[in-house]
């Protein structure tokens, strides 16, 4: 398949939706495998989560047949394009955003990118697969376009946001530094999308710690040396999340060492 004009459309205009990228049998299989974990047992912990949606993380664990899609061979000659090769799967959730959800803060993917000056070059690549329809009113997800060129101090604003509208099966490839936000469900249904995300390959540690020491064997050493290892998050933010929790909560279940606002639940 020629995926150029692809390609081209994320250069321009940092996104690109393609329908009909995955079968309806697809589709069911995985919204099957996800049923058990969307029971609306825990909705999100907070504004980003959306405190009206669901979050599934730690899919390959859970939903077997969302490998489909985190190897889906268009999706990947699009991302292969703008990574270099080796590069990794960053994160793959899937996200319910049920009636009543609000707009989601305006960012970046790639956000531990932040600390480099506008514009850069993106440190990863994202996909968000429907399954369901994306409408105008249930949740949509919204880009702006040109928004992965921007300079420095422009920020994003509503008004130059499009709304993502696709039917289930469809796929928005984007880059990792094009500003977007999960949309407002003022419908009475709910939206399905699951968002694998990949990273450049160098975005990791030379030697990958937590398996050289899993949690059984990091329980040994002190609080510092498992941060060292990797049982930490970053600080503002999640990036490090094991299941949505904390990789500590692996070696103490019970540990709630990191509270980020003081009316929400530790994680
Ligand atoms: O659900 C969506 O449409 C987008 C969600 C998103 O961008 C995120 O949570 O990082």
């Amino acid at each position: 398949m020629n995926v150029q004009p692809y390609i081209d459309a994320i250069e321009e205009q940092g996104y690109v939706i393609i329908e009909g990228a995955l079968p309806g049998s697809v589709v069911d299989q995985t919204k099957a495998e996800l049923e058990p974990f969307l029971q609306k047992q825990k909705m999100g912990r907070n504004d980003f989560e959306g405190f009206c949606s669901e979050r599934v993380y730690a899919l390959l664990a859970k939903a077997p047949s969302v490998a489909e899609i985190v190897e889906h061979a268009t999706a990947l000659a699009i991302v292969d394009a703008f990574l270099a090769k080796n590069y990794l799967l960053s994160s793959a959730l899937a996200i319910k955003v049920h009636p009543g959800e609000t707009p989601q803060s305006f960012h970046r993917d790639d956000v531990g990118g932040a600390f480099l000056p506008l514009p850069r070059p993106l440190l990863g690549m994202s996909t968000i697969w429907a399954y369901d329809d994306f409408t105008e009113n249930n949740g949509a997800t919204e880009v702006i376009p040109g928004s992965h060129r921007w300079e420095q101090a422009r920020e994003p604003s509503a008004e130059e946001a499009v709304k993502v509208t696709m039917p289930a099966g469809s796929v928005m490839v984007f880059s990792g530094n094009l500003y977007h936000r999960g949309g407002a469900n003022t419908s009475d249904g709910t939206r399905l999308g699951i968002t694998p995300q990949y990273c450049a390959p160098w975005i990791r540690q030379l030697e990958t710690m937590t398996l050289v020491a899993p949690p059984d064997v990091a329980g040994r050493y002190s609080e510092r040396v498992q941060e060292l290892l990797g049982y930490s998050v970053n600080d503002p933010g999640f990036m490090g999340y094991v299941d949505g929790l904390h990789p500590k909560r692996l070696i103490n279940p019970d540990y709630r060492g990191r509270k980020y606002r003081d009316d929400l639940p530790a994680s």
